[in-house]
């Protein structure tokens, strides 16, 4: 399964927020370095159609669907030559398929470390720049020669240099806009920028209130991508990861009533999953009935069969056809055999692509 990393400097919030996200104990503390090995987490998904869905059917159990946290250890200048834990952060943000940065905007004394989130921002895309550069320096000459022999070759020679031309601009990859066919073709150099990007600022509770100038100050930097390139808008999510984190320790009645009290609807860590959950290309489709309901996670495009197989390989192999129907038009029905009756359930073939927001019976025969 794909999974998301949290990258940032040193206490910028990073296990913190990996701990409210997952429900994890990874050790949180005020001095730098506190994460050292990389740890994985689950951070389940919010999802109001899902509690819809369960209501309708009164089912007796409700199951979410997960994104895949990784707590990575922190970066400092200079990482991308060795310093601080330089080498430990390049390994767990290679083998992530999304960032999530964390900028720390908060200010607190006992926690040492700056607070500027801009200059964060500036310091680790530095950072992860020269680390790519460094990947595509090693790389160019041998491949220049063999795309000399072998002509097949050239594309992915040409997207290459594509990317050194931006990264010696000081740019990182996800903000030029490169499209993914170029990615594809970058694909075996691991090269750390050419990710999609999440942006969480950690922000202080005296800071809710003036959370919008700072967000959009960091959305600003990063939509300063070179001229002509489309660019894809990186999201920035505002967060007091600090409040969300006890938030989440409570019962849902006492976390609303918390988190509505300063005014943050449901709290930002349900955005925040959802974000990062859409970022590595998963959608949801949904089974529901009385004894559950059930959000089941796909990669974005895949058939029925390949849905089936999500719920069980049995159910893959032996897949005949899908009965489907999207879940709004199931909870205006009302009930799964109201849907039936009305001649609403599409019946599916293998061709199928599922949409997100799907609900499906998989017939099947082994
Ligand atoms: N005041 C305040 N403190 C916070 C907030 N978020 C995290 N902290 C504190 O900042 C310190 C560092 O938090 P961590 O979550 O350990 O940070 P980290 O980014 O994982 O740090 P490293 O693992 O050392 O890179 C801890 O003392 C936290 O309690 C916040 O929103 N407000
Ligand atoms: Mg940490």
């Amino acid at each position: 399964m794909e999974r998301i990393g949290l990258v940032g400097l040193p206490n910028s919030g990073k296990t913190s927020l990996f701990n409210a996200l997952t429900g994890g104990s990874a050790m949180v503390a005020s001095h730098p370095f506190t994460t050292t090995e990389t740890s994985v987490g689950v951070a389940a998904l919010p999802d109001a159609r899902l509690d819809a869905l369960s209501e309708m059917s009164r089912s007796r159990k409700t199951v979410r669907a997960g994104v895949e946290v990784v707590d990575i250890a922190g970066l400092v200048a200079g990482s991308s030559t060795g310093e601080g834990l330089g080498n430990r952060f390049l390994a767990g943000i290679r083998e992530v398929d999304a960032l999530c940065v964390v900028l720390r905007a908060f200010d607190d004394p006992e926690v040492a470390g700056e607070n500027d989130p801009l200059e964060a921002l500036g310091t680790l895309e530095l950072e992860l720049v020269l680390a790519d550069l460094a990947t595509v320096d090693a790389q160019l000459d041998k491949r220049r020669k063999a795309a000399r022999v072998d002509k097949s070759l050239s594309a992915q020679l040409e997207s290459i240099e594509e990317a050194q031309s931006v990264l010696s601009a000081g740019t990182p990859l996800y903000r030029a806009g490169l499209g993914p066919e170029h990615s594809h073709a970058r694909r075996e150099l691991f090269l750390l920028t050419d990710k999609p990007v999440l942006v969480v600022v950690n922000l202080g509770e005296d800071q809710l209130d003036k959370a919008e100038p700072i967000v959009d100050g960091i959305s600003a930097a990063l939509s300063d991508a070179p001229p002509g390139a489309p660019g894809a808008p990186v999201e920035v999510l505002g967060a007091c990861v600090q409040l969300e984190a006890e938030a989440a320790q409570l019962t849902s009645s006492e976390r609303l009533e918390l988190l509505e009290g300063f005014g943050l609807g449901e709290g930002a860590l349900a955005r925040v999953a959802r974000a990062a959950y859409h970022l590595i290309g998963r959608r949801t489709f949904f089974t529901t009935g009385d004894k559950e309901s059930r959000a089941w996670s796909f990669r974005s495009g895949a058939t029925a069969p390949e849905c089936a197989g999500v719920i069980h390989s049995d159910l893959q192999r032996g897949f005949i056809r899908a009965e489907v129907i999207h879940y709004d038009e199931l909870l205006q029905l009302g009930s799964w055999t109201a849907a039936k009756s009305a001649g609403k359930l599409r019946l599916e073939g293998k061709e199928y692509h599922v949409a997100d927001g799907d609900v499906l019976e998989i017939r099947f025969n082994v």
